[in-house]
């Protein structure tokens, strides 16, 4: 873990210290331009353009995955550095190392990785009370968490519109160790709890479904009105996919930092077999116990979770789901090995994939 109180970072050069609360706690974890560049975190992307925190305040730059066809685009939440080009004005031209990265598989592209945003210490998975709980829906998004290397929360918003009291335990048996934070912005359930949770210096992504709230509980820790909020349908409480732009937002007195997110349709996994083991755990050492060690669990002889299932102590519907995730991403894994054989037959290098998860380049 990082340090991550803003007074003992030591290590960050006096120009530097304005960066501190918008996450900078030692600057040897980001890296320093080694060149004339200036030292910035992507707070919102639009298209080609992007909003920077430096030392000096709030830069409006170009980001060079416009000029270049380069494999890593800035995204919120991003340490980069920016230099002044003739012409051009302030323009990215390096990204640093994400200590952590959000990512799905894209949903335009089924064989790229997408980040969602990056850096974040904790990523809080939001579902609202007002709506049933799809347990698949949670556990996807609970392994994307898990998989961003940040630490996992769950928020189940608009407890003041609870429709399930079930909800909340279906929850906690999916979390297993994740906390669980439970709020309302109309009366205020929460937030203290999600502002001790966030802390100085410390950035929460929140991701989620469209109109769960989470502009909202911006809003409420912000103080103000700041992004915009929008309703959702009373028939079947989907939003309205109001945000449209990853945006990092300061809490007041620097308490910390949000990453509000558009809703989330469909959360494809990427290469996260690893985290599967965080959610699924319980299934993944029941299944060390069956007689065949590649059983698909699926009416082998002497399969364990077929057992625990028969004993009341697995819930079948989750084993299915977990069956389906394993299937998901052995299905992408053997799509991107034959995609890295063709390009090694052709002599290209490949596109997006693993080397679009972030690191140096220029
Ligand atoms: N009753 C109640 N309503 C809430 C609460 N939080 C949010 N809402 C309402 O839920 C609706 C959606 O809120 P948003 O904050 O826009 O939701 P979002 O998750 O940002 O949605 P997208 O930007 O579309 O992804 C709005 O009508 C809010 O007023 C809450 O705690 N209680
Ligand atoms: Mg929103
Ligand atoms: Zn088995």
């Amino acid at each position: 873990m990082l340090d991550i109180d803003p007074s003992s970072a030591t290590s960050v050069p006096p120009e530097l210290a304005p960066l501190v609360a918008w996450g900078l706690a030692v600057a040897g974890d980001v890296g320093r331009p080694g060149g004339p560049g200036q030292l910035a975190r992507v707070v919102r992307v639009d298209r080609g353009e992007c909003d920077v925190i430096t030392a000096g305040g709030r830069v409006r730059v170009l980001s060079d995955s416009q000029r270049a066809q380069d494999e890593v685009a800035p995204v919120t939440g991003d340490w980069v550095s920016i230099e002044n080009e003739d012409g051009l004005g302030e323009v990215i031209t390096e990204i640093f190392e994400r200590r952590t990265s959000v990512s799905r598989r894209d949903p335009a592209e089924r064989d790229l990785e997408q980040v969602l945003a990056a850096n974040a210490d904790l990523v809080a998975v939001v579902h609202g009370l007002d709506r049933p709980l799809p347990p698949g829906r949670l556990e996807r998004l609970l392994v994307v968490a898990h998989k961003s290397g940040a630490e996992p929360v769950i928020i189940l918003t608009k407890a003041d519109e609870r429709v399930d009291d079930d909800s909340e335990a279906i929850v906690r048996a999916v979390a297993r160790d994740v906390p669980v934070v439970v709020t309302s912005v109309t009366d205020g359930t929460g937030l203290d709890t999600l502002r001790d949770l966030v802390g100085p210096g410390r950035t929460l992504a929140l991701i989620g479904a469209s109109g769960v709230g989470k502009s909202s509980l911006v809003n409420a820790l912000v103080g103000e009105e700041l992004l915009e909020i929008g309703e959702v349908r009373s028939s079947d409480a989907k939003g309205r996919h109001t945000t449209t732009a990853r945006e990092l937002v300061l809490l007041p007195d620097d308490g910390g930092l949000l990453l509000d997110t558009p809703g989330i349709r469909a959360i494809g996994l990427w290469e996260a077999e690893d985290a599967l083991e965080l959610v699924f755990g319980d299934l993944e050492v029941l299944a060390t116990e069956c007689r065949f060690g590649d059983c698909a669990h699926s009416g082998e002889p002497g399969c364990a979770i077929a057992a625990a299932v028969a004993a009341g102590e697995v819930d079948e519907r989750r084993v299915t789901r977990y069956r389906d995730l394993v299937a998901e991403l052995a299905a992408q894994r053997a799509r991107e090995e034959e995609r890295e054989r063709r390009d090694r037959k052709g002599g290209r290098k490949g596109r997006g994939g693993r080397g679009s998860r972030g690191g140096r380049r220029r």
